[in-house]
């Protein structure tokens, strides 16, 4: 068992054959430099109910190195008929429906105590336009809380939500209008509902986006065991979580080989091993989801297997490690 202290991005991991690695886990993303490269993904970690059950404790020792925020709307939204969640296979199936304040009441109310999290803050906005996007990224890109946007065009639970994130001509044209706005980062956050997502990941960059983060959950239902009606409220939803893990890993080393700019990759991440599964096949950073759900604390322990893996591995940081499962890959991260 490796043991490891970390100061800054800096930690020491023992690895299984004696010996002290120094890991760095630190890394720059889009200009932003965090401690490590394990954020939450959106709308899987409620960091204000988390605030108030632990208080300072989060403060000390948050388990993310930022914090992506749940997708908000330019309007208020209530969010889908229950029920919304149905426990699958290894993972789950959502179909929450984009409750929110909506952008007004976002700023006014929860803006204030997200920005008071140690940690970089990411608005995740969604719009059913162009110009719906253009007023959230305006009224979000102005508020200097905020470090970076992530463009939702992947929700599954709204009709409206995966028309732009299909196509990557849509994708490239919105980003074309939301490029000026704003010198803030903008990741666009694609759908794994498509047979190409590389293409739309192209789309984005070439639009002007400075990231991509995928896997949004993929489209899927549920039936009443009883009845054999639609369990979800809304009749269908997004699968998450482990049972979704092989399919994140090959549209991340998708993606990963389609574009240059940086990537947030998540889909089924449990453990540091899954992490770096995730750094290898290209992703810059990598986001716990459904995780979270099952453990609170999932954000530190992956950090800390991360680091093991690394410590086990010789690997001084993660660029060490990212693209060792793309084919021209230099590098081999056999356990030594
Ligand atoms: O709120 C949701 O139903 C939701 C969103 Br915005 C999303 O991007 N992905 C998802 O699985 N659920």
């Amino acid at each position: 068992m490796a043991s490891r202290r970390a100061t800054g991005g800096i930690v020491a991991s023992r690895r299984a054959t004696g010996g002290i690695v120094a890991v760095d886990l630190s890394v720059e993303f889009c200009g932003i430099q965090l401690e490590h490269p394990v954020v939450n993904g959106s709308g899987t970690f409620d960091a204000i109910a988390a605030r108030r059950a632990y208080g300072e404790a989060l403060e000390r020792r948050f388990p993310f190195s930022a914090f992506v925020s749940k997708t908000i709307t330019l309007t208020p939204r209530a969010g889908n008929p229950p029920p919304r969640l149905w426990e699958a296979p290894a993972g789950m199936i959502n179909s929450i429906g984009l409750p929110n304040k909506g952008l007004d009441g976002f700023l006014e109310h929860d803006l204030p105590k997200l920005a008071g999290l140690p940690v970089p803050l990411v608005v995740s906005v969604m719009g059913t336009s162009h110009d719906e996007f253009a007023r959230l990224v305006d009224g979000v890109a102005a508020r200097p809380e905020v470090a970076a946007l992530e463009l939702n065009v992947s929700c599954p639970n709204v009709e409206s939500g995966l028309i732009v994130g299909e196509q990557p001509s849509e994708t490239k044209s919105l980003l074309e209008t939301l490029r000026s706005l704003t010198a803030k980062p903008l990741i666009v956050k694609l759908t794994p509902n498509v047979g190409d997502p590389g293409a739309v990941a192209i789309g984005a960059e070439e639009g002007g986006a400075d990231a991509v983060s995928l896997i949004n959950t993929l489209k899927a239902a549920a039936l009443d065991p009883a009845t054999l009606r639609p369990w979800l409220g809304a009749g269908s939803g997004g699968l998450s979580g482990p049972a979704v893990r092989p399919i994140a890993l090959q549209q991340v080393r998708a993606v990963g080989e389609a574009v240059s700019i940086p990537v947030v990759g998540m889909g089924g991440v449990a453990s540091g091993a899954d992490a770096l599964a995730l750094i290898a096949a290209g992703a810059d950073l990598v986001a716990v989801g459904t995780e979270n759900f099952r453990d609170p604390a999932a954000g530190s322990r992956v950090v800390g297997e991360l680091a093991d893996e690394f410590g086990r591995r010789g690997l001084g940081s993660p660029s060490e490690a990212r693209g060792a499962a793309l084919p021209e890959a230099p590098v081999n991260l056999k356990s030594r």
